[in-house]
This record gives C-alpha cells, sequence and structure tokens, in this order.
C-alpha cells in the first residue's frame, strides 16, 4: 500500500501516534509519506520506504495569515501523482481531512482517479476546537466524507456522534511501546529528580487549559501536607506560569521541578505516581507511557481516561473536579506499601494490553480494506 499520512509535528498525542503507526507500517514494507511542516517529533526511524514532505507555506505578502490548508492539500495531489499514492491518512481532523478531501475531490476530477480517505481523530479535534462555530460545519463535512473514521476511545466516539452526527468510526486505541517505556529498578534519573526522602509525583504534557494544571498543582499540595514529595513538570505549554503560579501560593513551590521538553522514559522510571486530571482526555497516551513504566495513574472518571486506568487496579479516579480527592487518595495509595506496589505492577500488565502490534494490525486491516475496494 501507498499512502501519505497527514500529522502535526509538535509534541502531542496526535503526532507521537501518527509518527509511530507510519514507522511501523513502513516497516511492513508498506511505503509511507508523511506530510507535516516540520518532522515529527517521534520520527527517528531510516527506513528507504518512509518519507517526510514537509509542507512550503506561502508567505505572499497580500496573505495576513498563511493559507497552510491549501498548500496541505497542493501537496498531497503532487504526492498522488508522483508517488502513485492510494490512501491518505489524516490525524486530527482540522485542518488535515479537509485538506485531503479537497487533495482527493481535485485528484478525481482531474485523472478520474480516486484516492481514499481516513481520518483518525485524536481528541480536542472534536471536544474543542471542531466544535468551534468557526470551524465546526466544515470539520463536519469533511469527517463524514471520509472512507474510514478511527478514535481511540468509545467516549470519542461517542462525542463525535453527538456533536457531528457521525458515528461510524472504529475505536482503535493508542499503542505504547513497551520496551521503550518499561520500569527500571536502576532509576538513574532518581536522584537528580528530588531528595531521597521525597516521593516524585509527576505530569507530562503540552500545558494547555484542557490538561488543567491547577488541578495538578491543587492534587499535589493536598498529597504534600502528608507527606515529603516533588512534583516534576515535564513539557511546555501555555498553562505552565499558572502551576509555578498556584504552587507559590499555595506554599509548595520549593517542591516544584520544571524539566522542560525532555524525553519522559527516565522521568517516568524515577516517578511513584502520574497525575493526569483532565475532563475530557480523549485517551491519555501519557498515562499509557507512564503506566508501562510501571507507574499507577491518578486521574477523573472522565472522558476516555475510564478505558485505559482500572479504577482501583492500576490506577485511581476520582469524580470529576475533585483534586483534593486526587491528593488524598494519592497519599493514601503511597501510605500503603503493599496496595502500592500490587498497583504497580498492575498498572504495566495494563499497559502490555496495549502493546503496538496489535495496534498497528488493526489500522493495517482497515486501511488495506479501502485500497481493496
Ligand atoms: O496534542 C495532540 O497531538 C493532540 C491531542 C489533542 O489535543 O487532541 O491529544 C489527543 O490525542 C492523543 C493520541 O490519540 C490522546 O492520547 C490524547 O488523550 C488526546 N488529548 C486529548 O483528548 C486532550
Amino acid at each position: 500500500m501507498r499512502i501519505a499520512v497527514i500529522c502535526y509535528p509538535t509534541y502531542g498525542g496526535s503526532g507521537a501516534v501518527a509518527a509511530d503507526v507510519s514507522q511501523r507500517l513502513a516497516e511492513r514494507g508498506h511505503e509511507v509519506h508523511v506530510v507535516s511542516y516540520d518532522r515529527p517529533f517521534r520520527l527517528d526511524r531510516q527506513l528507504p520506504n518512509l518519507m517526510l514532505h514537509t509542507v512550503e507555506i506561502g508567505d505572499y505578502p497580500l496573505f495576513r495569515y498563511p493559507p497552510y490548508t491549501l498548500n496541505l492539500a497542493n501537496k498531497l495531489i503532487e504526492l498522488v501523482h508522483e508517488h502513485g499514492v492510494e490512501v491518505i491518512h489524516s490525524h486530527y481532523a482540522i485542518p488535515h481531512a479537509v485538506a485531503a478531501w479537497q487533495a482527493a475531490e481535485v485528484v478525481r476530477a482531474e485523472s478520474g482517479r480516486r484516492v481514499a480517505l481516513a481520518c483518525t481523530l485524536h481528541g480536542t479535534d472534536i471536544t474543542l476546537v471542531g466544535r468551534e462555530r468557526g470551524f465546526h460545519a466544515l470539520t463536519r463535512f469533511a469527517i463524514q466524507r471520509q472512507d474510514l473514521r478511527t478514535a481511540p476511545s468509545q467516549w470519542l466516539v461517542d462525542e463525535t456522534a453527538k456533536h457531528f452526527s457521525e458515528s461510524r468510526i472504529q475505536v482503535i486505541p493508542n499503542a505504547v511501546d513497551t520496551d521503550r517505556f518499561r520500569p527500571d529498578p536502576a532509576m538513574p534519573w532518581r536522584r537528580n529528580l528530588a531528595p531521597a526522602d521525597h516521593r516524585v509525583i509527576t505530569h507530562v504534557s503540552n500545558f494547555r487549559p484542557v490538561k488543567r494544571v491547577e488541578e495538578v498543582v491543587g492534587a499535589f499540595a493536598t498529597l504534600r501536607k502528608r507527606m515529603k514529595a516533588t512534583l516534576v513538570l515535564v513539557g511546555e505549554g501555555p498553562d505552565l506560569p499558572k502551576a509555578e503560579e498556584l504552587a507559590r501560593e499555595l506554599g509548595v513551590r520549593d517542591d516544584l521541578r520544571l524539566l522542560g521538553l525532555q524525553a519522559p522514559e527516565p522521568v517516568l522510571q524515577a516517578s511513584d505516581l502520574f497525575l493526569l486530571p483532565s475532563r475530557s482526555e480523549s485517551f491519555g497516551l501519557a498515562a499509557l507511557e507512564a503506566m508501562a513504566c510501571g507507574v499507577p495513574v491518578l486521574g477523573y472518571h472522565a472522558g476516555g481516561l475510564p478505558e485505559v486506568v482500572e479504577d482501583g487496579i492500576s490506577g485511581v479516579l476520582c469524580p470529576e473536579g475533585h483534586d483534593v480527592c486526587l491528593g488524598t487518595l494519592a497519599a493514601n495509595l503511597l501510605l500503603d506499601g503493599d496496595r502500592y506496589a500490587r498497583m504497580r505492577t498492575a498498572a504495566r500488565d495494563r499497559a502490555l494490553q496495549f502493546a503496538p502490534e496489535p495496534v498497528v494490525d488493526a489500522y493495517e486491516q482497515a486501511l488495506l480494506g479501502l485500497v481493496r475496494t
């Protein structure tokens, strides 16, 4: 199969999934053309049949806002003509699904050739951005015009049905590379993250409002009253200054470590707990990566997280918005050594159920089904 994969290159779940699936499909012999405006952060394999095409962006002075979607559609048309691309797979609907549809229409009108369209809905394209009035009508149209739609959780399928009148969506969960994300008893980073008598509580994200960083800090401050602990934040984003400000207000600034952009594995391997208090996380790839390292996750009964974290077994879920509950139950867990040890094992076991091979099988079969029809 010859496939073009469109994704965002920036730190975030959709780019990570797109890069991982692209590389694994290429390893299986498919010709994969990744299309983005920069190199996706996890696209690090060199394979002769895996190509990256960056989209050149028009900068004519007349354009106050460069028309990226048009440049992207144009690039896709070129790829179909030059490489015989048979399927365009958009990761994140906006604007990728629209550009893919435009390209397919142009190719069909000019050469009568049919290019199949697939789109993986990831989260905020459905729950937030796609629902904005300025995007909704076109996003709904483009999603409905795809030949295949996938989403990482049943929860996101239901949200799409509710807000975009589209329910023909296959659930294909996120996967985690359990060799790369694995417990490391040596914990080489532990010493540098926090004093030896502290517990290490971690949150990894792009610090957008949807991540509720204030509730990460709130939960940590509750826990901190019961034990010595350090809150380690990995990543960058608009709400990161809020975290620092609130930590200062709550008197825990000295126990906050901001690591910026880092590969998360060594931090997770040195962590005791992972906090993810989003209200509308479609899946929670960051949580799955923590679990693969043997780190129990604390979050809410909200979004797709309960499809990943089993409450009381591989993590703990609180009612939505109750960060005091998160902090209290986190402290209770850490103070109960036996239960905590069982939960570490269960977190890793749960993550093993999201191994890459079956997930890539599901993508491969679904995409091949489009080419064969
Ligand atoms: O930042 C991104 O790349 C996309 C982001 C989003 O805003 O939709 O992440 C989503 O996609 C991931 C991979 O499928 C999921 O694991 C995340 O839960 C999801 N994020 C949200 O739904 C907030």
